[in-house]
């Protein structure tokens, strides 16, 4: 999608710090992080969000949360843990309709609400 930033992140048209790339899959910091780990796990095929998913696309949403547990260990917060967030639509604070998961850590993290 032309105009996705997360599809020039991608691409390399936008600076990001990358922490990972493969061939179905780009992560990077977040650019307003709220923990001290704050990742971005972005699949390289653009879908909306997880209401657009489609069924061939479940290896492809899985594989991020392999690459999730695998950046998880490279900060280490494994043992800790961490949180993985996708928002979904605008009444859970979506922002960049790009689907992607937050990887969070490195602190107590509150409950949520
Ligand atoms: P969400 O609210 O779930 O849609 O999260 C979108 C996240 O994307 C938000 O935490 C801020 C981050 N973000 C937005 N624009 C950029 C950018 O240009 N670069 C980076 N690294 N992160 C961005």
């Amino acid at each position: 999608m032309s105009d996705c930033i997360f599809c020039k992140i991608i691409k390399g048209d936008i600076p990001s710090t990358n922490v990972y790339k493969d061939e179905q899959v780009t992560a990077f910091r977040d650019i307003n992080p709220v923990a001290p780990t704050h990742i971005l796990i972005v699949p390289n095929k653009h879908i909306d969000s997880v209401d657009m998913m489609i069924v061939d696309d479940e290896p492809l949403i899985g594989h991020l949360f392999t690459v999730a547990k695998q950046l998880a260990a490279q900060e280490g917060i494994s043992e800790g843990g961490y949180r993985l967030v996708v928002n979904t639509g605008v009444e859970s604070g979506q922002t960049v309709f790009h689907i992607h998961l937050h990887l969070l850590g490195g602190r107590k993290l509150t409950k949520m609400g």
